[in-house]
């Protein structure tokens, strides 16, 4: 009995380092809704990292694939294109939203409806190349929604 204390202490302690360790606040993320056949949507929220890192990827299980997309004027179009890395200057608020830069979920497994939750695992690395994952979870808004 004795025994068990110290290393349930040290668990403790271990899973409140964790969570004080998050290294990018997520705010408010959410997920466009998907009509049936509609094969992709977009993911957005507000970034803020507690030290210079990279936004390089995500995943989710509602998506075949899942890349970070920016839009962008090619002449007289606007376009979405891949990036490989999205910047997120230490303490500076990156905003993921319509119209800007977005997670793009591609090859959806099932039509999103508004009101559920999508599990989101996003991928970061810092100036070392050390990566780490975080996972967020993400309601789905209605088709029409804006914002971040
Ligand atoms: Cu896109």
């Amino acid at each position: 009995m004795t025994m068990t204390q110290p290393i349930a202490a040290l668990i403790l302690s271990l899973a409140l380092s964790g969570a004080a360790h998050a290294q990018v606040a997520v705010d408010a993320p959410w997920v466009r809704a998907s009509v049936p056949q509609q094969t992709a949507t977009g993911a957005f929220m507000r970034l803020t990292a507690s030290r210079d890192l990279r936004l390089i990827g995500a995943r989710s299980d509602a998506a075949q694939t899942t890349e970070v997309h920016e839009m962008a004027m090619q002449g007289q179009m606007i376009r979405m294109r891949q990036v490989a890395a999205l910047p997120l200057p230490r303490g500076q608020v990156v905003a993921l939203a319509p119209g800007g830069y977005h997670v793009m979920l591609i090859g959806l497994k099932r039509p999103l409806s508004a009101g559920e939750q999508v599990t989101l695992t996003l991928v970061f690395e810092d100036a070392g190349g050390k990566r780490s994952e975080q996972t967020v979870q993400a309601p789905v808004r209605p088709l029409g929604a804006g914002g971040p």
